[in-house]
């Protein structure tokens, strides 16, 4: 069976693949090389993925991909055949994808007008026709045998096949998914070439993106536009702007934005929109509002059209963290009651109901609304939840942040519960990677995208991710949780979390200051970095996420030989000294080789590692003295070691990058203790 197989709610329409080709691939070598990982052994049970069968590795997988016969060459002069519906954006990304890739001249032409000289010939539509109908034509690829209906939107197709004629097409069904076609494209090129294959991809998830609604310091202007092109680049397709500390967001919700604001609220719209990003911006009035006020029901409205003024066409009304058990004015008492859960949960759907009606029904273009619950954390059934799910229209779309704020894990099951109890498919508004609350001083969360079921996709209309402080950082979670959304039936965390390693070392995945191919050693600096990153806490401190597995394992490991005779002591320290090295230099690779923005943000998490890879270091000099019975030079290392580790433990964060402020914590109950009980290993 193919691993391409499609397990999703549209399997029978858009069956597999046939296995027997995506094995027999030879010869195919787009995408990035998978360097040799130093990080990444933890998990032994993870699927492989299409490079290793000789496929191109795109992030996020596509549903279909299979090979059809060798890479195209990429060189000269190439015709790019587009047509007059493509937007302006798509069809320039292409331009610098067949550039980047090779081509010395793009010479872009309207349908039907040929250019004979030219070395290879792309075809760009906006329609899904003529791309879907070369697509699948003489590959191994299954076409949905009804029509375009058949397809999410946002899906695409393209056919790289060389030949005669070699031929590059790329086609949506949909102006996103023509977008998301040479995306594609742009992952599969490497320098002089393009993997020769086909894809059929569309979306598991329709809502698949960011919530910035953490709180402590917003996301500066240039973050938000920098991440906005981002997630067009990995096909995450929503930014739902809700900072909890915009006063103008939540707790002065009434006041108009001052013009700047505005200004910039319409280029991160202007942005947004080049990028298919849906902007969602999100009003919070709940810690004042008064519900049965025609004032702010005024205020409300006004301040939305505001920005509908700008260009938003999508709006969210949550009612989070705020208190429900006492009304703002004593005109809500006498229209709702005596204050209770289930008042407040009637009064909440019967201002979304009319803002639906009477707000956006009368504002063209505009998507559904979307809110957040007070109880947005469970799916036990209680007075607020079934009034709210008794009033609420149907069309509005909630949000709930798993069993818990900040779950342990996710599941199938839990999100058909918050189905049944919303009586709607629900958007996971996921609390990973933020870390705004108070056990998560000191830490960045730069782990996988872990514990989440595959098969969510089927259940949840959508996931957003709450991010961290920072942002570039972020990046890290925001590719794996793109890949999730869009496929999350197939993911494969390990993959996806190096596919953010080879992002940051590489850009691979923007289309202007391209380098196809990562360098491989930052790549393995970014992997031993973040498995020292490797960690997320419960607001109780508990982990779940486990810090640092990879080093943990070799740990043990080296306890394990510690306790044999001396040739296995030697061995061990020399193994160990070799990751121990890696530890002490990734942190100059990475300020060398990533992006600015990201080096900014994780620069005292670097400083840390500098030290305690030299304390690891000063610690296996200890234990090489010891185990040639140098007894006086070991305590001096110990002592070193000490020492360094000292200096470690006391790099503060940032004041104002990050909300709770403190020691950095890398590797923590892991680096440490080792080096801590080292000395008293005899
Ligand atoms: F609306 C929610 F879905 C939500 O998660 N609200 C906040 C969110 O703004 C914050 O970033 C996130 C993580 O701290 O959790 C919610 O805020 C909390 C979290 C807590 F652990 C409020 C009280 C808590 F005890």
């Amino acid at each position: 069976m193919s691993r391409f197989r499609r397990t999703s709610r549209r399997s029978a329409v858009l069956a597999s693949l046939s296995c027997v080709l995506a094995l027999l691939v030879a010869g195919c070598t787009g995408g990035s090389p998978a360097p040799e990982s130093t990080g990444r052994q933890e998990s032994s049970e993870h699927t492989p993925s299409p490079e290793s069968e000789g496929l191109p590795d795109v992030v996020p997988r596509p549903s279909q991909l299979v090979d059809t016969g060798g890479d195209v060459r990429v060189s000269g002069k190439v015709s790019l055949v587009v047509d007059p519906a493509v937007v302006p954006a798509t069809r320039d990304l292409a331009v610098r994808v067949l550039r980047a890739a090779g081509a010395e001249e793009v010479v872009v032409r309207d349908p039907g007008r040929r250019v004979e000289d030219s070395t290879l010939r792309v075809r760009l539509g906006s329609r899904w026709a003529p791309a879907m109908m070369k697509a699948y034509q003489n590959t191994e690829l299954e076409f949905p045998s009804e029509d375009e209906e058949a397809l999410a939107p946002e899906s695409y197709a393209l056919s790289i096949r060389r030949g005669q004629n070699p031929e590059i097409v790329l086609g949506g069904v949909d102006p996103a998914g023509t977008y998301y076609a040479v995306q594609t494209l742009r992952q599969l090129a490497t320098p002089g070439r393009v993997a020769g294959v086909a894809v059929l991809d569309e979306p598991e998830m329709s809502t698949r993106g960011v919530i910035e609604g953490f709180y402590g310091s917003p996301w500066t202007h240039a973050e938000r536009m920098d991440q906005i092109a981002f997630y067009g680049a990995v096909k995450l397709n929503s930014y739902v702007y809700a900072p909890k500390n915009d006063p103008y967001h939540r707790d002065r919700w009434r006041d108009p934005y001052p013009a700047e604001r505005l200004r910039r609220l319409r280029d991160l719209q202007e942005e947004a929109a080049e990028n298919h990003v849906k902007l969602t911006f999100a009003l919070s009035p709940g810690k004042s509002i008064c519900f049965s006020d025609p004032a702010d029901w005024n205020a409300l409205t006004d301040k939305l059209d505001s920005l509908y003024d700008i260009g938003v066409r999508s709006f969210s009304i949550p009612f989070d963290d705020i208190d429900y058990t006492e009304w703002n004015c004593s005109s809500d008492r006498a229209e709702y009651g005596a204050p209770s859960a289930a008042a407040a949960g009637e009064a909440q759907a019967r201002l979304l109901n009319r803002l639906r009606r009477e707000f956006l029904a009368r504002h063209h273009g505009t998507m559904p609304l979307q809110t957040v619950p007070t109880e947005y954390s469970d799916t036990e059934d209680s007075p607020y939840k079934s009034a709210l799910r008794e009033r609420l229209d149907p069309e509005i779309e909630l949000m709930w942040t798993g069993p818990g704020v900040i779950p342990e894990s996710i599941t199938v099951d839990d999100a058909a519960s918050a189905e049944r109890v919303w009586g709607r498919k629900t958007i996971l508004w996921d609390n990973y990677p933020v870390n705004d609350y108070d056990a998560t001083e000191g830490r960045l969360m730069l782990g996988p995208y872990a514990e989440r079921q595959p098969g969510l996709g089927e259940v949840l209309e959508g996931l957003v991710i709450n991010p961290m402080n920072q942002a570039a950082a972020s990046k890290v979670v925001e590719i794996s949780a793109a890949d999730f959304a869009w496929n999350s039936s197939e993911f494969d965390e390990q993959r996806a979390w190096r596919a953010a390693a080879e992002y940051l070392a590489g850009d691979r995945f923007r289309g202007d200051e391209q380098r196809l191919t990562p360098d491989s050693e930052t790549v393995d600096a970014l992997m031993v970095f973040f498995d020292l990153n490797h960690a997320a806490v419960l607001p109780d401190g508990e982990p779940w996420l486990r810090p640092a597995p990879e080093l943990r394992r070799r740990l043990d490991e080296f306890r394990k030989a510690w306790s044999g005779d001396a040739a296995n002591r030697k061995r061990a320290v020399a193994e160990l000294r070799g990751y121990a090295q890696s530890i002490a230099d990734a942190p100059e690779r990475i300020r060398k080789g990533t992006p600015e923005d990201f080096v900014a943000d994780v620069r005292p998490w670097l400083r840390a590692t500098d030290l305690w890879g030299d304390a690891l270091l000063a610690t296996l000099d200890g234990l090489s003295a010891r185990a040639s019975g140098d007894s006086e030079a070991a305590s001096e290392n110990f002592r070193r070691a000490g020492e360094l580790a000292d200096r470690a433990g006391s790099v503060r964060t940032e004041p104002g990058e990050t909300r709770p402020q403190g020691p950095v914590r890398l590797a923590d109950g892991v680096l440490d203790a080792f080096i801590r009980q080292a000395p008293d290993m005899r």
